[in-house]
């Protein structure tokens, strides 16, 4: 329990308490999130929070901004680095402004996107009607196959030939295989568009260089930095240098005001960490523990979506199992297994019900889980949903997943708030 949180305010010093319980004694499996590092933590909660400003290095309109400028010009440097890109915005506060920064830079109102479909695989920012996205742009979608579950590249060279948009968007939140961006350029080529790879999901794969790298082809790239990345809850937006005035200007004063000075300090911190050596060998990791938890779920006579998994999250299709992904994200959540719901391809089922789910390796695989133990896991999935109203299996699995947690503890001795 932190002390001094817990005199001030002790109704959120039990929360921030029982928070830190959940995420250490109970098996993360959302493809999403991941355990930022304790540097990160400590950077993210620090006192760069308390300070204004709005502009960039060395062009603020605020005074006091010597070490701002410092912190966010090595957050750019280090990205720069990283991802092998010209030019770098760390100020977007999370990926839907990334996205909504690099639209406002490149296009104008009304003009033609072509993205994954939403219910395929793609973002809500990548043209759901009721999204900035779909309400300020045209869309255009293509999709995967019924047969392969993924996306046909002549099927897409079609449609924007049809279409002509100025934007192609490839990436998106729950397409589990791997993406190569080269075929993209050509048809992003043939119809005069612009190239944006929202890597959100991969970014950590990409960056760990276990997946294609997205930089040579793409004119505009967004990403989050929480998730496979294991940064602070944020967002950037790297491009062409030619490019950079206008993702600036979109970024600040465009969409945004006063930037989170403390997230981009930890922008920064995570960016070193993706440089050492062992995040590479931690990404790997990430995919083969992946392909492990899929495989074991194939062998238990689970579908998933595309045969498998090449990055870090796969599809469970659970139509054969009478079970929707609502209710099997909530039975696993009561034996302590945290997934979320998700569409697959060409689903009779709506966005709030869904047939099936999405799991994800990257926060086990922080905790330092390896094949065997993705083994386990999958054989603790697949009892619970094959039982979902048995007590006795769900109470037996609840108890291995807490011992398991304790083989692999998480933040222990976490002083951060004390
Ligand atoms: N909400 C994120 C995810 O879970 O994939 C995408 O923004």
């Amino acid at each position: 329990m932190n002390r001094l949180l817990s005199q001030v305010d002790p109704d959120v010093a039990e929360i921030l308490d029982a928070e830190l319980g959940r995420q250490q004694h109970t098996l993360i499996l959302i493809a999403s999130e991941n355990y930022a590092s304790k540097a990160v933590l400590q950077t993210q909660g620090c006192i760069m929070t308390n300070k204004y400003a709005e502009g960039y290095p060395g062009k603020r309109y605020y005074n006091g901004c010597e070490f701002m400028d410092r912190v966010e010009s090595l957050a750019i440097e280090r990205a720069k680095q990283l991802f092998g890109v010209e030019h770098v915005n760390v100020q977007p506060h999370a990926g839907s402004p990334s996205n909504a920064a690099a639209y406002f830079a490149l296009l104008d109102p009304g003009d033609t996107i072509l993205a994954m479909r939403l219910d395929h695989g793609g973002h809500l920012t990548h043209g759901l009607k009721q999204n900035f996205s779909g309400i300020s742009y045209r869309f255009a979608f293509y999709g995967v196959e019924r047969d392969t579950e993924q996306f046909d590249l002549s099927r897409a060279a079609a449609i924007a030939r049809k279409h002509k948009p100025r934007l192609i968007i490839v990436g998106g939140s729950a397409y589990p295989r791997q993406i190569d961006f080269a075929p993209w350029r050509e048809i992003a080529d043939e119809v005069g568009a612009y190239l944006m790879a929202d890597i959100a999901h991969i970014v950590g794969l990409i960056a760990g260089q276990v997946h294609p790298d997205p930089a040579p082809y793409c004119d505009v790239i967004t990403t989050t930095t929480q998730k496979t990345l294991r940064g602070p809850r944020g967002g950037i937006v790297m491009c062409r240098e030619q490019f950079a005035a206008q993702i600036d200007k979109a970024v600040f004063p465009g969409l945004q005001g006063g930037q989170m000075m403390h997230t981009i300090a930890a922008k920064a911190v995570c960016f070193k960490e993706a440089m050492e050596p062992n995040f590479r060998s931690y990404q790997a990791q990430i995919v083969r523990n992946a392909q492990v938890l899929a495989d074991t779920l194939l062998r238990n006579d689970f579908r998933l979506v595309s045969g498998g998994t090449d990055n870090h999250l796969m599809l469970v299709d659970l139509d054969s199992k009478n079970i929707t992904g609502h209710d099997a994200a909530n039975v696993l959540e009561k034996a302590g297994i945290t997934a979320n719901k998700n569409v697959i391809p060409f689903d009779s089922r709506p966005p709030t019900i869904t047939s099936g789910i999405r799991l994800g390796t990257p926060a086990l695989t922080t905790r330092g889980m390896k094949e065997d133990e993705m083994r386990f896991v999958g054989e603790m999935i697949s009892q619970v949903i094959h039982a979902p109203h048995d007590l006795q299996v769900r109470e037996r699995i609840r108890q291995q997943v807490k011992e398991l947690c304790e083989h692999f503890p998480i933040y222990e001795d976490l002083d951060l708030w004390s």
